[in-house]
């Protein structure tokens, strides 16, 4: 077993049931021209989560334990893009138009990829969501079970949306979450700060919240 310093008190998993889930690291939401930046975001703010998160990726490959991505995105003919996330707010450019890196979050377009820096490697599940949470519409849960993961180690943004709501989708699942703080990040740094103090709040209601080194220092 493994045990990490964390909060509210220190993570234990056993290294045959974990995996390392990568919520969204796509250019869409970490490069200029894409989707957060279309939404009035500096997406400067997110860029501090991938060399933290680049050393867990490579610690759960070089473990051989499993790793895996998600993407946001939709169909290219939008037939899963409800009316309601297409039309809310004031953006430069909805998702679905012509941006500098290809059609704003549409599964194939140059934007829809993940950063560079922590692209998937082969043998690593890349998923594709319609949504926030990881879980809606996806066979995120069939995968985990198949494998018999328990505990997941979560990177990824942002923080209070997609990572928010997986952790509590996989909460009401039974899985023990370690959030990883310095791998997660937000365009609002008080979002972030409180997402992270709600999950670990009430005895880890949501989850336990730690750092890559906390983890990083618990592997022998
Ligand atoms: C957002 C995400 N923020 N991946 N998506 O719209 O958090």
């Amino acid at each position: 077993m493994i045990t990490v310093t964390a909060d509210p008190f220190p993570f234990t998993f056993d290294p045959d049931h974990v995996a390392l889930l990568c919520i969204d690291f796509q250019r869409d939401f970490m490069e200029a021209g894409g989707f957060g930046e279309s939404l009035g975001n500096d997406v400067s703010r997110l860029r501090t989560t991938i060399e933290p998160t680049k050393r867990v990726l490579d610690l759960f490959r070089s473990q051989g334990w499993p790793v895996i991505h998600t993407r946001e995105g939709h169909r290219p003919d939008l037939t899963d893009l409800f009316p309601s996330k297409r039309d809310r707010g004031n953006p430069s450019l909805r998702i679905g138009e012509e941006g500098p890196m290809g059609r704003l979050l549409v599964r194939g377009s140059a934007g829809h990829g993940i950063v560079p820096e922590l692209a998937p490697v082969e043998g690593e599940v890349v998923l594709d969501k319609p949504g926030k949470g990881s879980f809606y519409a996806t066979d995120l849960e069939t995968i985990l079970r198949a494998r018999g993961i328990t505990h997941l180690v979560v990177t990824g943004v942002t923080t209070e949306v997609c990572v928010q709501s997986t952790v509590r989708e996989a909460n009401d699942r039974g899985f023990e979450s370690l959030i990883l703080a310095d791998c997660t990040g937000s365009y609002f740094p008080e979002f972030h700060e409180s997402a992270l103090a709600m999950f670990s709040a009430q005895g880890a209601i949501v989850g336990w919240v730690g750092t890559s080194d906390a983890l990083l220092d618990a592997i022998p």
